[in-house]
């Protein structure tokens, strides 16, 4: 059995707005608490007497992180070399420089030579020698576009067709990869990507359009004895059959509000050939808390969002408070007493909404309630419109055209439907309209 620490996503250096400045040692609390957190990590590692650590990637939220944000990380990694534990930095997206080749942050250990650390930022197999024997470690850094295709090969082809390409691509190094395993060895894959059915929670709408998803099916093949992986924040396994397991331990501490109600962790792993235990141990790390109060009905709207707040466990968390209100209120709401009640946060912002901007139709007469012809809706619209004074003439021309192929659609469906469907068609294109 190899004992293993999987850990990944550490982003030392990010969310500092959440944070403020120690007084005693000049340092922003948030690089404090991943520091610490991070240490948490690297204890568990000695205490445990793990045979080896992998790192699944992002250390930085940039590929240039300030040099105290880069001793900070490098001194608690520095500690497993003392313990002579092996250890393994994938590089993730936030690594890579676009600059050269090898540009990433933590190539820098390489060129060291630091004894026991590997950095994975290539399509390769370690064969790692640890105290409870040897494993084999294929590492799989965050692909980009250029490291499997040239500009030629993806010219003119849509991002579906070139994530597509290089899916295929990359089947084939991975099988040329895998061919070159000894069987009887472990065998452990690293990657820094995104599996086509990985859950992101609050993260999916980030992560449309900002790199390529590989398919599971590339993961669980049975060669694999675990699957170590970095890129989603919140800790996960992809294959319940755990043949293989295919892990995210997840960020180890909040970057931002989308993972507040994520538990944060690392991953304790037993692997031999042929099998592999795991098991998610969670990190306490400071709460988020968002506290989301409406007291545009009340009375009192401070005496309301102090008994909101009262509801929370706010000491050390960073608190966001959101409060909806009417514009008639803001005088009621006194800064000082709101500060007040939100002092035993760690760090809060305050998010005023009012709420009468968003109910008031910009055109009364134009409600979604009252059926109106849509020619009649845009006159009245454009009535309301001053500023659109100079186009309101075409925009009524255009409008008219556009409504004729209306016509002969109505026109069409008179002829092949009941009298019911050219009802709904209509109903429909003054919603339309009025949208
Ligand atoms: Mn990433």
């Amino acid at each position: 059995m190899i004992k293993i620490l999987h850990l990944s996503d550490i982003h030392m250096g990010s969310g500092f707005t959440h944070g403020r400045i120690n007084p005693e040692t000049g340092l922003n609390t948030r690089l404090e608490d991943f520091v610490s957190t991070l240490s948490i990590c690297i204890d568990r590692a000695i205490e445990s007497e793990v045979d080896l650590v992998l790192f699944g990637g992002d250390a930085f939220p940039d590929a240039t992180p300030p040099p105290y944000v880069q001793q900070a990380f490098a001194s608690q990694f520095r500690r497993l070399v003392d313990a002579q534990i092996p250890t393994v930095l994938l590089v993730g997206n936030h690594d890579q420089h676009s600059q050269g080749q090898g540009g990433a942050s933590l190539c820098i250990y390489r060129t060291l030579g630091v004894p026991g650390v590997i950095v994975g930022d290539t399509l390769d197999t370690h064969n790692i020698q640890t105290r409870s024997g040897e494993v084999q470690v294929i590492t799989l850094p965050w692909l980009t576009r250029s490291a499997l295709m040239t500009r030629q090969e993806t010219q003119g082809l849509s991002l579906g067709e070139i994530n597509e390409l290089l899916t295929e691509r990359l089947q084939v190094v991975l099988e040329g990869e895998i061919r070159r395993l000894d069987p009887d060895i472990p065998i452990v894959l690293l990657a820094h990507l995104m599996a086509d059915n990985a859950n992101l929670g609050a993260e999916r709408f980030l992560a449309v359009g900002k790199g390529f998803t590989l398919p599971l099916s590339l993961l669980t093949r049975p060669c694999f004895d675990y699957v170590a992986l970095g890129h989603v924040h919140r800790h996960q396994n992809l294959n319940k059959s755990n043949r293989p397991p295919v892990i995210y331990p997840g960020s180890i501490e909040r970057v931002d509000f989308s993972e507040e109600k994520e538990d944060k962790g690392y991953v304790m792993v037993e692997v031999e050939s042929g099998n592999a235990k795991w098991e998610f141990c969670p990190l306490d790390v400071r709460v988020f808390r968002t506290i989301e109060v409406d007291v545009s009905k009340t009375e009192d709207p401070l005496d309301k969002i102090a008994k909101s707040v009262a509801k929370n466990d706010i000491e050390d968390a960073v608190v966001r408070l959101v409060y909806k209100l009417r514009s008639e209120q803001l005088d009621l709401i006194d800064n000082t007493s709101l500060q007040e009640i939100l002092s035993p946060a760690h760090t809060y912002t305050i998010h005023p909404e009012l709420v009468s901007q968003l109910a008031r139709p910009r055109v009364p007469e134009l409600s979604a309630s009252s059926s109106i012809d849509p020619m009649e809706a845009l006159k009245t619209y454009l009535n309301n419109r001053e500023d659109l004074q100079d186009i309101a003439d075409s925009m009524m021309q255009a409008a008219h055209s556009l409504l004729g192929n209306d016509e002969d659609l109505l026109d069409f469906l008179d002829n092949h439907h009941d009298s019911d469907a050219k009802t709904s068609v209509d109903k429909e294109n003054t919603q339309l309209r009025l949208l």
